[in-house]
């Protein structure tokens, strides 16, 4: 030991320190936030351990990307931002889709990356992993900030968690250079500068004279239709919009992750007429859904052009209203909120939709469900997409309470018509940028927040994406079965090369491929499905052992059509219609 080491004092008056880390993990901990979903990596790697050793749940991923993915699903089943965690430049771009995909689909999530020291950054001298993060992240998220101070770290973080939730969810960026980690305040002083961030996404009431509008277009309807999006979902005010829809009497067309919030097989689901509703409804109203492309803009022949709609829109950003078309009803506020007003405004008499109306889409239901049944029923070898789904179709009606992660094209379109879902927030998919790649970070999310089993069900291009994250759901033993719909290739497996050439075509992979195997070489379970009877014993099997299970469903390498039924998108098709 040092003379001047020994010669110190042997008790100093020094007051306990608290670190940038530990400021980090508790100002999340301060807010309920208790999962980082991420990877580690200089500058983070600290953080990810001292994290797991104050008790929080950290999800090592395999990319960044997946984190990402989880921590927006995380988002959008909890209401409250999922996190993920990378380390700079490289990890922090990787995350970056998933971060801006949240912010597309209206997910609360916080990126937060380490990053390289301001001053080499800025003058560009070439630090490890050099990037000006913040600068890149801010167009691509609702917010984005930078904590340089440890004594800031509480109200960096309460910042972005109010900016994740409140009025339109969405993703946000914090920033964390390397030296913050390390600097350090007296501890008492650091516990008082953190924030419990208190109401962070406001209520917010409607207008009285907007709910009063709104009422009196319904009431004046003929054809009255209601459309639920995700934002319902995202809401959780599912008893009330239960009740919005069953005492109104009005159909309803659920949006892909808005299905559940009632049952498919509610009476006044129009699902199975879905064109024939668009086409005809008089009036309107969206609940938590954009008129997007997915609803072809309000617009056009799916709309009945040239017949006038009017439409009742709830939302909570304002700045949505008359995003397409004109907005005869806006209704701001949260759906909570608005549907409660709503409801209210309604009283207990309210007329339900004339006969003439409900009849006619009743028929419709009636014979495009009994047409599909009968294909559901068909048995052929190998497999399609129809005959793999109704086994799959079964097995979620007699576990409701499964969730369902589903991306592709084909594979996808199907299985939002075949799957019927029967309970709020069960469904997650490819959402509104239509993107691949959520497949496994979204199962591990849905796995890890809520419990319950997950059934990934994934084209086999799609599942590419995300294939390496089956390590990640082995290693944390978690109840999720991955089928991946194995018709060799992107939208199928038959396309020639025009060329003659010896290289397949751009969208053929290699055939007969045994997805399952990847699952197998983690230590979990891998079955080769190709009948029905097979893929639906396998299925049950791993949701009654919790097992990581991969099903490589063998579908008709034929079955698919180029983009499921968006093929009008492409291009060529869209400059034929014109
Ligand atoms: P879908 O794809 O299901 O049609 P979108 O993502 O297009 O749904 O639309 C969701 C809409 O819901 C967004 O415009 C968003 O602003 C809105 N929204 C999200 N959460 C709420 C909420 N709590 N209250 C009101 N509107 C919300
Ligand atoms: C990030 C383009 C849309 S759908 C798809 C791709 C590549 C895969 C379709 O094949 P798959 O499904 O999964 O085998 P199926 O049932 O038709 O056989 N990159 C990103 N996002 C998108 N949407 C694409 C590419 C695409």
């Amino acid at each position: 030991m040092s003379a001047v080491l020994s010669s110190a004092p042997a008790q100093t008056s020094v007051r306990p320190q608290v670190d940038g880390f530990h400021l980090v993990i508790d100002a999340l901990k301060l807010n309920g936030i208790n999962t980082i979903f991420g990877l580690p990596g200089i500058p983070i790697t600290d953080l990810t351990r001292m994290a797991q050793a104050e008790g929080m749940r950290v999800i090592s991923f395999r990319h960044e990307q997946h984190a990402g993915n989880a921590a927006a699903a995380a988002g959008f089943l909890t209401q409250k931002p999922g996190i993920c965690l990378t380390v700079s430049a490289p990890g922090f771009l990787n995350g970056l889709t998933a971060l801006a995909n949240a912010t597309t689909n209206c997910f609360p999530m916080i990126l937060i990356s380490g990053s390289s020291e301001r001053e080499i950054v800025d003058l560009q001298q070439g630090d490890y992993e050099e990037m000006d993060q913040l600068a890149i992240a801010k167009t691509l998220c609702k917010a984005a900030y930078r904590v340089l101070h440890a004594q800031d770290i509480g109200v960096g973080i309460a910042r972005a968690i109010r900016a994740a939730l409140s009025g339109r969810p969405g993703g946000v960026y914090l920033d964390l250079p390397a030296k913050l980690f390390a600097q350090t305040m007296d501890a008492a002083a650091g516990k008082a500068s953190l924030i419990k961030v208190v109401d962070p996404a406001p209520r917010q009431i409607p207008a009285p004279d907007a709910v009063q509008r709104a009422l009196a277009l319904l009431k004046g309807a003929k054809r009255p239709l209601i459309v639920l999006g995700k934002g319902a979902a995202y809401a959780r005010a599912d008893a009330d919009v239960r009740a919005l829809v069953e005492r109104s009497g009005i159909p309803y067309l659920p949006m892909s992750m808005a299905k559940g919030l009632l049952p498919d097989n509610h009476e006044q689901s129009a699902s199975a007429a879905r064109s024939y509703v668009l086409e005809q409804a008089d009036v309107v109203m969206l609940v938590g859904a954009r008129l997007n492309w997915l609803l072809s803009h309000g617009k056009g022949k799916t709309w009945g052009a040239p017949n006038p709609k009017q439409f009742i829109q709830i939302d909570i950003a304002p700045t949505e209203i008359d995003s397409n078309v004109a907005i005869a009803a806006p209704l701001i506020g949260d759906i909570g909120s608005c549907v409660a007003a709503l409801l209210a405004g309604m009283g207990a008499n309210w007329a339900k939709p004339a006969a003439e109306w409900t009849d006619s889409i009743a028929e419709r239901k009636d014979k495009n469900l009994s047409k599909m049944a009968a294909t559901l029923a068909l048995n052929p070898s190998p497999m399609n997409f129809h005959s793999a789904l109704g086994a799959i179709r079964e097995v979620v009606k007699a576990r409701p309470d499964a969730i369902v992660v589903n991306e592709g094209a084909n594979t996808l379109d199907f299985t939002r018509s075949i799957v019927d879902m029967y309970e709020p927030r069960k469904r997650l998919d490819v959402g509104t940028w239509g993107i691949m790649g959520i497949g496994m970070g979204f199962a591990v999310a849905a796995a890890v927040t809520t419990g319950k089993p997950v059934i990934a069900i994934e084209g086999d291009s799609a599942f590419g994406f995300s294939g390496m994250e089956v390590e990640t759901i082995c290693r944390y033993n978690l109840p999720v079965c991955v089928i991946v719909f194995n018709n060799n290739g992107v939208y199928r497996g038959t396309d020639i090369n025009a060329s003659g050439g010896a290289d397949v075509a751009p969208t053929v992979f290699v055939k007969g491929a045994r997805y399952d195997k990847m699952m197998e070489a983690f230590g979990g379970v891998g079955v080769n499905a190709t009948t029905p009877k097979e893929l639906t014993l396998a299925l049950n099997e791993a949701i009654a052992s919790g097992r990581p299970t991969l099903i490589n469903a063998v579908i008709d390498e034929t079955a698919g059509t180029e983009s499921g039924r968006i093929t009008s998108l492409n291009p060529q098709s869209a400059a034929k219609k014109k």
